[in-house]
């Protein structure tokens, strides 16, 4: 058996702490060496405890510089979970070096780097870079994807999407990074599940909830015309107050589907004290991290079966573009209440 992958993780908020403790712990064929954050004692404080306890996979190196950690010679792999903004240098110094890059969502965070780095991985003739849409690791959704491709329920016409997050994850999350950061999972979900690019972009906004910050439009409702010319409607709504609720349907000409519907641990609950009949219900997932647990372990146990075969899986460096330029019509359309049409460079 040849030796495990050796990766680094760059950025250990809370998804790349999340990756990291997975990839020390969870993940067959690849082991934890590195981590590196701007937050050096966040970094150490992760490293001491992946590293340390019983289930740990050994020592884990703290580079607090990101570029270092990429170019290490005890590192095969790197998982960038650092801010979007710092994605174009980081993912470009992973193809110059030959490193393969598992790299969160967004690919970056306009069109003309997201463009680079496509050419970037073009150029240098392998393929390296695959982006964190994660989705396409769910069973439920990769079953979605098996029935429309498998033509079972006839051309697919329409799907409905919800998003909604317990609370925006920063207080400076505003209306621009809703589209940017979270409508762009389903963006790229759309592309996945029709396997054709988004045409056009609306973003529509209700009136917003009074619970969320002053200025910030929340919730959003999103049409996205595909180039067959199926409609999807999207609503992303971060300062839900409920819970992480992530789902979609889709309508085809003889049948539909539904994904990411709560069904289990459903209870009836006797009365309270004060009478009255009794309740059903469950509780709903707070995080992504819940939610999305199996399409977690699956995307980093395919990234590092991949990378060890010198292969991308899922995303590659083109849907996070194509996603990136969509979301970038997106908050055109934010701007302007009209309709953007998407287009992506013919020559890419
Ligand atoms: C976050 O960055 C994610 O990727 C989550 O999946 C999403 O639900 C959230 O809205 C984003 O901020």
């Amino acid at each position: 058996m040849s030796a495990p992958l050796r990766v680094g993780v760059v950025g250990v908020g809370v998804m790349g702490a999340d990756h990291a403790r997975r990839l020390a712990r969870g993940v067959a064929g690849a082991t934890l060496v590195a981590v590196s954050d701007p937050d050096v004692a966040r970094a150490q404080e992760l490293a001491a405890r992946l590293g340390a306890d019983d289930l740990g996979s050994g020592s884990v190196a703290v580079v607090p510089d990101p570029l270092e950690l990429i170019r290490s010679d005890a590192v095969d792999a790197v998982v960038l979970a650092s801010p979007g903004h710092a994605h174009e240098e980081q993912v470009r110094e992973c193809i110059e070096t030959g490193t393969p890059v598992l790299c969160e969502k967004p690919l970056t965070t306009d069109d003309a780097s997201s463009a680079r780095l496509v050419r970037a991985e073009r150029d240098g003739g392998r393929p390296l870079v695959q982006v964190g849409f994660m989705r396409r690791f769910d069973p439920e959704y990769v079953q979605l994807r098996d029935l429309l491709t498998s033509g079972r329920v006839g051309r697919p016409l329409l799907a409905h999407q919800v998003h909604r997050n317990l609370a925006a994850p920063r207080a400076d999350f505003r209306s621009e990074m809703i589209v940017r950061d979270s409508l762009v999972h389903e963006i790229d979900t759309a592309r996945y599940l029709f396997g054709e690019e988004v045409v056009e972009i609306q973003v529509i906004t209700p009136s917003p909830s009074s619970l969320v910050p002053d200025g910030v439009a929340d919730p959003q409702v999103v049409v996205l015309r595909m180039a067959g010319g199926a409609v999807v409607t999207n609503e992303v709504f971060v300062g839900s107050s409920t819970g992480y609720e992530v789902r979609c349907e889709v309508v085809a000409e003889r049948g539909s589907a539904v994904v990411g519907r709560p069904s289990g641990g459903i209870c009836s609950t006797a009365a309270g004290p004060h009478g009255g009949a009794g309740s059903w219900g469950g509780a709903l997932p707070v995080d992504y991290r819940e939610r999305f647990a199996r399409a977690y372990d699956l995307e980093l146990q395919a990234w590092v079966d991949a990378s060890r075969r010198g292969k991308v899986v899922g995303a590659r460096s083109w849907d996070g573009y194509a996603a990136t330029v969509v979301a970038t019509a997106g908050v055109a359309s934010l701007a302007s209440g009209r309709p953007v049409v998407v287009e992506l460079d013919p020559e890419l």
